[in-house]
Parts: C-alpha cells; sequence; structure tokens
C-alpha cells in the first residue's frame, strides 16, 4: 500500500487511451476546431508523451458506445485512462457509469473547446467521475492528461474545497519529513482562461514538494466558466484563507506562505498581498507575472485575454484596473521575488522590468532575475535549469 508520503516508481505506470465516436476522422476535416493531426499520429504522440513520464499507453477508438464500456472494463487494471468520449461526453450515463465502476483514475479530454460551441456540449455527464478535465488546448490536451496522471502518481494529492463548485478547489500535497511545514500557494497561468486550470503547476508541486514544501496547487473561477477580475481575486483570496481551517489537520505553518504565480497567476499572486490580506502571506513570487494590467493591454498580449478578465479596457474601465493593477498599488508591503526569461513571447520581460524597478523605488524588498535564452514555459517545467533555479531562490523564502 502506498503511504501517500514517499513517491512510488514511476517507470510501471500504464495508461489506456481511449477516443470515442467521430475521432477517427481527425485531420481529415475541421481542422479549424479539432486541428490537422490524425488519430494514428495522435496515438503515436501520446505514445512518446506516456515515455516521457516513464510510462506506457495502449490506445483504443470507436465509433460504438458498447465497445467503449468493454474498452472501459478491459482497462480495469490501467494506472490511470485518458478517455474523449466524443459526443458520448454529453449524454452517455452508460459511459459514465462505466467510468465509475471501474475505479480508476480517468482524465476526460476534449481538444476543442466545448465550453464556447453549441449550448449542449457545455454539458458534460462523465466530468465528476473524472479526476481531471482538459478542454479546449487542441491535442496537446492528451499531454497534459497524461502528465497529470503522472504528476498523482509522483506524488499524491488531498483535493480540498474552499467554496462553492468545482471551480474552488486546491490540491493540497504534504512533503516528507516532520512539520509544521512552509506552505506554497500556487496559482496558474493562461491569461484567467477557463481552458487553462492548475495541472499546468503539477509538475513544479510535485518538485516544492520534495523540497519541503506543502503546496496547495489552487483553481479559480475562470473567464468562460464564471470568473473574471472580482470574482477570480474574491475567490483566490477565500483560496488562501481557508489555510487557516486546513493547516491544523496537515501541519502547515501559516506564518510561512509564500504565494507564487505564473502568468496571469503572477498578477493573481502579487494582487494577492495587497491591502488587508487577512491570512499573512509571507512572501510573493512572480514567474513571468502580469505585475502591471495597462501595460499588458497597451502590448497586446493574450489575445484579449486582459480586456476580456477585466471586462473592458483601461479606457472605459479605469477605476477597475486601478484597483485590480498590482503596478498601481504599489508597495506591496512583503517581499517580492520576480523572475522571467528574457525570450518570452506570451509576457515581454520589460513589465516585470518596470514592475520591479518602480516597487523597489516605492519601498518593497525586490529580487529581480532575467533569465537569458528562457521563455515562458520554460519557467515551469520542472526539468529545465530555470525552474531548478528559480526553486532555489523560492526555498531562501522558507525561514
Ligand atoms: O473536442 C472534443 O474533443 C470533442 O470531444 C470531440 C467530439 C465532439 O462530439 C465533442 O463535443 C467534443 C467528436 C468530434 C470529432 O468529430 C470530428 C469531425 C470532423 C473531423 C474530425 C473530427
Amino acid at each position: 500500500m502506498h503511504d501517500g508520503r514517499s513517491p512510488p516508481k514511476l517507470s510501471t505506470m500504464h495508461i489506456v487511451i481511449i477516443n470515442g465516436p467521430n475521432l477517427n476522422l481527425l485531420g481529415t476535416r475541421s481542422p479549424d476546431v479539432y486541428g490537422s493531426t490524425s488519430l494514428t499520429e495522435l496515438e503515436d504522440m501520446c505514445r512518446a508523451w506516456a515515455a516521457d513520464e516513464g510510462g506506457t499507453i495502449d490506445a483504443y477508438q470507436s465509433n460504438h458506445e458498447g465497445d467503449l464500456i468493454d474498452h472501459l472494463h478491459a482497462a480495469r487494471d490501467a494506472d490511470g485512462i485518458v478517455i474523449n468520449p466524443g459526443a458520448f461526453t454529453h449524454y452517455s450515463y452508460a459511459i459514465r457509469d462505466a467510468i465509475e465502476a471501474i475505479g480508476r483514475p480517468t482524465v476526460e479530454v476534449h481538444i476543442s473547446n466545448i465550453s464556447d460551441r453549441e449550448h449542449w456540449r457545455r454539458t458534460s455527464v462523465v466530468s465528476d467521475v473524472c479526476i481531471a478535465t482538459v478542454f479546449g488546448r487542441g491535442v496537446e490536451g492528451y499531454r497534459d492528461a497524461i502528465r497529470h496522471l503522472a504528476a498523482r502518481t509522483a506524488w499524491p494529492i488531498e483535493t480540498i474545497s474552499y467554496g462553492n463548485g468545482t471551480d474552488r478547489v486546491g490540491d493540497l500535497r504534504i512533503p516528507s519529513g516532520s512539520g509544521p511545514y512552509p506552505v506554497a500557494v500556487l496559482l496558474h497561468g493562461g491569461f484567467w482562461r477557463n481552458t487553462a486550470a492548475r495541472d499546468l503547476l503539477d509538475g513544479v508541486a510535485v518538485d516544492l514538494t520534495r523540497r519541503g514544501w506543502a503546496t496547495w496547487n489552487i483553481e479559480f473561477p475562470r473567464v468562460g466558466s464564471g470568473g473574471g477580475w472580482s470574482v477570480t481575486q474574491a475567490a483566490v483570496r477565500s483560496a488562501i484563507d481557508s489555510l487557516t481551517e486546513i493547516a491544523d489537520g496537515h501541519g502547515l505553518d501559516l506564518s510561512r506562505i509564500v504565494v507564487i504565480g505564473h502568468g496571469s497567476g503572477g498578477h493573481l499572486a502579487l494582487r494577492s498581498a495587497l491591502g488587508d490580506p487577512g491570512t499573512p502571506i509571507a512572501a510573493v513570487v512572480g514567474l513571468a507575472p502580469i505585475g502591471d494590467l495597462e501595460a499588458a493591454h497597451r502590448a497586446g498580449i493574450g489575445n484579449g485575454g486582459v480586456e476580456a478578465f477585466m471586462e473592458g479596457t483601461p479606457e472605459q474601465s479605469p477605476d477597475r484596473y486601478a484597483a485590480a493593477s498590482p503596478m498601481r498599488n504599489l508597495p506591496i508591503g512583503v517581499p517580492i521575488l520576480v523572475i522571467h526569461g528574457d525570450q518570452d513571447s506570451q509576457i515581454p520581460a520589460p513589465i516585470s522590468r518596470s514592475f520591479a524597478g518602480r516597487a523597489a523605488d516605492r519601498g518593497d524588498t525586490v529580487i529581480y532575475h532575467e533569465i537569458e535564452g528562457v521563455g515562458h514555459e520554460t519557467l515551469i517545467d520542472p526539468r529545465s535549469t530555470a525552474w531548478q533555479m528559480i526553486a532555489e531562490e523560492i526555498d531562501r523564502l522558507k525561514s
């Protein structure tokens, strides 16, 4: 039996990939919605992604509900399942029952963004028997699903609700050794959109947990499913405050909470320490953060993501930007670590350079590192040398 503390070996991880109706047509039509990768290419990619995590796959596709159910039954010994049930997602209680019955960790994947297409695609009758749902990330969603299964195997989580609904939850990982443990709150990026989720920070959560941090990798309402600047910020606040209730049973040290965010999650991290933060925050870390919403708007980053999150431009809603942008609310009042890659094509490094300079001018204690030759995602790739350097800097915030 796994005791939840020592990571089991990954080399034995076996994942079954199941694709449902019409996915055999992938790459032959509707490339605007489903891309140009064929099913065979996708299955080969899944094999390579699994191998990269030290695992193996079996892949099946069928257009028939009963066949899919038979494949699920046959997968009852797998370590994990990745399933795209196609249109059965939206109404097949039989597939839902099969997933529940075999009780294997199952990740639901959709290539397209099912939340912004026809109304009937928004319903999934399988989501709540799956451990995670990935949608709207193209075929890379299968990679993320495989990585998520690997991260859960590498270090198990306890998922805890901090409010109502599936978006107000967090994954808690407790390190080995005895507590009380310093706490790293993790806020994922993705321009606050609902196609991005906390699985994006699974890898760094596992690495920080190995380094002795209790990690609280939180979800929050995002644009496309009820989020937006005020709702999202309030949810992040509640997630941090909920640590006071979680602390006792889990050995958390509430005097050593560090909030770490990537990209748009970096905005939420910096914003979370402003004003009267309730639960005290010991330090904030922005990894390629959006510290200045107005500059981000002017730079046109995120393909309309800033304006969608802020529900308007700075010209339309100046007061909102003044309240929500960390740059407009300096000093933050707690030590700040900002790290940015100089090759970041999503959020340009000069935004962080100015932010860090201004924060220091206003009296904040700021460490700013610009890493040469590094882009946006590398910062959160636990295998990158950039991340190893970042993790060492974060470790210095432990005491
Ligand atoms: O986005 C997804 O992955 C879907 O699960 C794909 C299903 C669809 O019914 C779901 O609502 C969302 C199957 C669509 C596959 O259909 C194709 C049509 C033309 C070309 C390729 C695939």
